[in-house]
């Protein structure tokens, strides 16, 4: 079985000493970072999600399948993010009010950073309130992300925030996570969606009217 087999596994059984340990093997083997994300973690994690809805497993499992899913990002992190790049813009985010999901948040957030983003995460259950007082501090995104269909309202929450405070044309919204769409990123009024991680810089770079060097970095359009 490959080490990236054996991460999944390791992940959906919640064993974080063998998901950390399978991540280490795998970048010996030579297998890139982001495969080792996208066959093993989100893989995993994907698994999770199914088995939970099957019943076959509930919210404890769910945790320490996270706390190991955790573990092999962190031994990912320095292999994802590129140090020392110059920051193209300030982004804020967090998961939205409500919500504690904060796993693809962090995924966001260090590809953001990784492509010279400077980023302040707010964290989880993050009320409107914080979100304009980011924008106020100067943040030129402010990034959203729910997890869950009870809490994706919320996002429409923070928009009207930004609205109240006077400030929404001085930001930009990005909004993103598993039951997030296109369509409702144009109901609440949100600059930009974005299904995946890697897409997010993407579409952070298109709502600032940056161009992206072939390297993903992004430099203001001329
Ligand atoms: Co929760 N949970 N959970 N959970 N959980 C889901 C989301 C669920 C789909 C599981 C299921 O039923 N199949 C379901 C939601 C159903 C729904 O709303 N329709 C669910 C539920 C019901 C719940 C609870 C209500 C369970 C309960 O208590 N009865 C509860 C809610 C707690 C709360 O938030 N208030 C709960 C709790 C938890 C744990 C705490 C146990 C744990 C979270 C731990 C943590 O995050 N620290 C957890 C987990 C782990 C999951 C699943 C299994 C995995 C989520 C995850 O981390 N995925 C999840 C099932 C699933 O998603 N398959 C599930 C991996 C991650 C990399 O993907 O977050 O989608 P994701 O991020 C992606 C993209 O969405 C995107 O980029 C990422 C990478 O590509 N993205 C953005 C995310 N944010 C973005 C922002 C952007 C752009 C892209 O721009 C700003």
């Amino acid at each position: 079985m490959s080490a990236t087999d054996q991460l999944r596994n390791a992940i959906v059984d919640g064993i974080a000493k063998e998901a950390v340990k399978q991540t280490e093997l795998g970048l010996e083997q030579g297998i890139a970072a982001d495969v080792l994300l996208a066959d093993g973690l989100m893989a995993a994690m994907r698994e999770v999600g199914q088995l939970f809805e099957d019943k076959e497993i509930y919210v404890p499992e769910m945790l320490v399948s996270a706390h190991a899913m955790k573990s092999s990002l962190e031994i990912l992190r320095p292999h994802l993010v590129e140090a020392d790049v110059q920051a193209s813009g300030r982004v804020a985010i967090g998961t939205v009010e409500g919500d504690l999901h904060d796993i693809g948040k962090n995924l966001v957030a260090m590809m953001l950073q990784g492509s010279g983003f400077e980023v302040e995460d707010l964290g989880v259950d993050v009320y409107p309130e914080r979100f304009v007082q980011a924008a106020r501090d100067g943040a030129d995104v402010i990034a959203l992300s729910a997890l869950l269909t009870t809490t994706m309202p919320n996002m429409l929450k923070v928009v009207q925030a930004l609205r109240d405070a006077g400030i929404r044309d001085r930001v930009r919204v990005v909004v993103g996570g598993a039951p997030i769409t296109q369509s409702h990123c144009d109901e609440i009024g949100a600059d930009g969606y974005a299904k995946t991680a890697s897409s997010a810089v993407r579409m952070v770079q298109r709502v600032l009217g940056l161009a992206t060097f072939a390297d993903g970095r992004a430099a203001a359009a001329s």
